[in-house]
């Protein structure tokens, strides 16, 4: 029980968590209180929601209690400087600081986000359309990058599912994939090439409609910050980060499996499936270990890295057969 070391921060457990409509109505009851009923009648919202401190930076977006399975980690997050000071974000350069120095000139809005392909309700949706489509909900994710390192982060958003269902896909749709938004003016780093741009991401059906996959709008309680993907990015928390696809301006689906960015560039290093497995060596390295960022003192360990990073018992059947060396 590792996280009962952590100092300085109170973990959720288990029995803590609140069903989404009991925290809805507790929501509704509060937004009541302007009416004048004492505050202290309807009980303190759970102690663990309020850990995390809003960095005081950007817009608030808050979210409940997520009532997912696995959606709110006991590790504790890492601290909103390095979450938002060491990105992977090649648009803006390849640099891990390079993101957080660039993507200011990021602009938000307006933005909009294309739905295509085998779906019967394609169209465009405006970014503050998005966003009240579905309760914001804060799940506390663990992020693995393919590099070795890790954070947690305490994203805000909803399922992805909830605006699949929305679209209605067509019988045809097996894959969805994520196209990101490539804007040379705004981006210095597509400049340098590397990557095909602009960058793409996917997933199979199943995959996209498991609840834990999130289409994230804000982290630590604000708006996303423009180097962790604003205004809108996926987050597959049982994947290697590079799935998680930053600033998305389409989401199309298709029947065939489509080629990722990374697959393109590098297939010998990466596959489309490309979910955290410890057993399966990166090419030039091993995966069996991650540095957990912001615990990089001189004496802090090396983690053992944990089969769909942890996520196995909520996802680990939608691999139930498939031989995870070829599907890397
Ligand atoms: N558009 C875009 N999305 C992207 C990337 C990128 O370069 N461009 N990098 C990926 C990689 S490799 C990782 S590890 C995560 C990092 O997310 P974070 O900076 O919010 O931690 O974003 C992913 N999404
Ligand atoms: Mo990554």
């Amino acid at each position: 029980m590792h996280f009962l070391k952590d100092r300085g921060f109170v973990h959720p457990v288990g029995s803590d968590i609140t069903p989404r409509h009991v925290y809805a109505q507790r929501r509704r009851l509060l937004q009541g209180v302007a009416g004048g009923v004492a505050l202290g009648a309807l009980g303190a919202l759970p102690a663990a929601h309020a850990q995390i401190t809003r960095p005081g930076k950007l817009a608030p977006l808050t979210g409940g209690r997520s009532a997912v399975h696995g959606a709110v980690t006991m590790d504790k997050p890492t601290p909103y400087a390095d979450a938002t000071g060491y990105n992977n974000f090649y648009e803006f350069g390849t640099d891990k600081s390079d993101p957080a120095r660039h993507a200011g000139r990021l602009k938000t809005r307006p933005w909009t986000v294309a739905i295509e392909g085998e779906v019967k309700k394609p169209g465009t949706w405006d970014i503050d359309a998005l966003l009240k489509l579905s309760p914001m909900e804060e799940r506390v994710y663990r992020l693995r990058c393919v590099e070795g390192w890790s954070m947690v982060i305490p994203w805000v958003g909803w399922s992805l599912a909830e605006l699949i269902r929305k679209v209605e896909p067509t019988g045809n749709a097996k894959f969805v994939q994520f196209v990101t938004l490539m804007d040379a003016a705004q981006m210095p780093g597509l400049a340098r090439g590397g990557l095909e741009w602009p960058y793409v991401e996917a997933l199979r059906m199943d995959e996209a409609l498991h609840p834990l996959t999130l289409l994230a709008f804000g982290a630590y309680g604000e708006v996303l910050p423009n180097q962790n993907g604003a205004p809108l990015r996926l987050v597959v928390p049982w994947k290697y980060g590079f799935k998680s696809g930053k600033s998305i301006v389409k989401i199309r689906f298709l029947e065939k499996q489509p080629k990722t960015s990374w697959e393109v560039a590098i297939p010998s290093e990466y596959g489309f499936y490309s979910n955290v497995n410890p057993k399966v060596d990166h090419p030039r390295w091993s995966q069996a270990t991650e540095r957990r960022i912001g615990e990089d003192g001189l004496f802090a360990k090396k983690r053992p890295t944990l089969m769909f990073n942890g996520y196995e018992p909520q996802v680990g059947q939608l691999y139930a057969g498939m031989d995870l060396k070829k599907f890397y």
